[in-house]
Formats: structure tokens, sequence, C-alpha cells
């Protein structure tokens, strides 16, 4: 068994998690909040049997999309001038999906 953690934007969460589960595989989904951006997203979290890592993997492929998002961030405060922000195009995956091994898995 593998333990598959997915990282995925807000908007995509929905219909994926719907997906995930119509497909018979089990997810919880934890709300989560990405360093960079401090905007909210969602974590994921399944356990996939191995043989079913590719088909499980290639949902959510197939429900997230990379979109470019815009930051603000603060120039340098030069002595005697203001700070003036600048926004900065910034692409978000689609998804971020790790793949561990699980030494062992019980439900009681
Ligand atoms: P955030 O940390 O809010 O990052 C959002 C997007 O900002 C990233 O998209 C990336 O394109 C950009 N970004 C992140 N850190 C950056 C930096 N230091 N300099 C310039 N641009 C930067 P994704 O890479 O698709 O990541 C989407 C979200 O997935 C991340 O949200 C974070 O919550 C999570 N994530 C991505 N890689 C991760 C990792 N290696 N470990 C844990 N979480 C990760």
């Amino acid at each position: 068994m593998k333990l598959i953690i997915a990282i995925v934007q807000d908007v995509d969460t929905e219909n994926l998690v719907e997906e995930i589960t119509s497909k018979g595989y089990r997810v919880t989904k934890i709300s989560s909040t990405g360093g960079f951006l401090k905007s909210g997203n969602s974590t994921l979290v399944s356990g996939v049997e191995d043989d079913q890592v590719d088909k499980y993997l290639s949902i959510i492929k197939n429900n997230c999309k990379t979109r470019e998002v815009t930051k603000t961030i603060q120039t340098i405060n030069i002595p005697g001038q203001a700070m003036i922000p600048m926004p900065i195009q910034v692409k978000v995956g689609g998804a971020n999906a790790f793949v561990m091994n699980v030494e062992d898995f019980k439900r009681y």
C-alpha cells in the first residue's frame, strides 16, 4: 500500500474528491495553507493499493489545472522613498503529490 498526499488548489478540490470517491478510493481532505502565497489550499490523503497508484494519480492529473495568480511583494525600502508594492505572476500547480510506502495499515 502507498500513502498519497496531494496538495491541490481549493477550486479543484470538490470535483477531485467527487471523482476519487466515485471511483472507489477513500480520501481525507485537510484544509491547508501554502507557505509562499499564504492562501488556502487542500491536502488530500489517501491510502491506495500499489497497483492502483497510477490510476489514482491520473485522476489527480485530469482534475487539477495550473493557474497563474498575482502575488504582491514589497520592494526593498530605500531611505527617503516609499515602499512600492510590486505584483508578480506565480504559476500554481496543478497538484503536488507525494507517494510514500505504508508499512502497515489497520482498520478497526
Ligand atoms: P505555496 O507555498 O503557496 O506556493 C504557491 C506557488 O508559488 C507554487 O506552486 C510555486 O509556483 C510558487 N512558489 C512557491 N515557493 C516559491 C518560492 N520560494 N519562490 C518562488 N515561487 C514560489 P506549486 O509549486 O504548484 O505549489 C502549490 C502548493 O503546494 C504550495 O503553495 C504548497 O502549499 C504546496 N507545496 C508545493 N511543493 C511542496 C513541497 N515540496 N513540500 C510541501 N508542500 C509543497
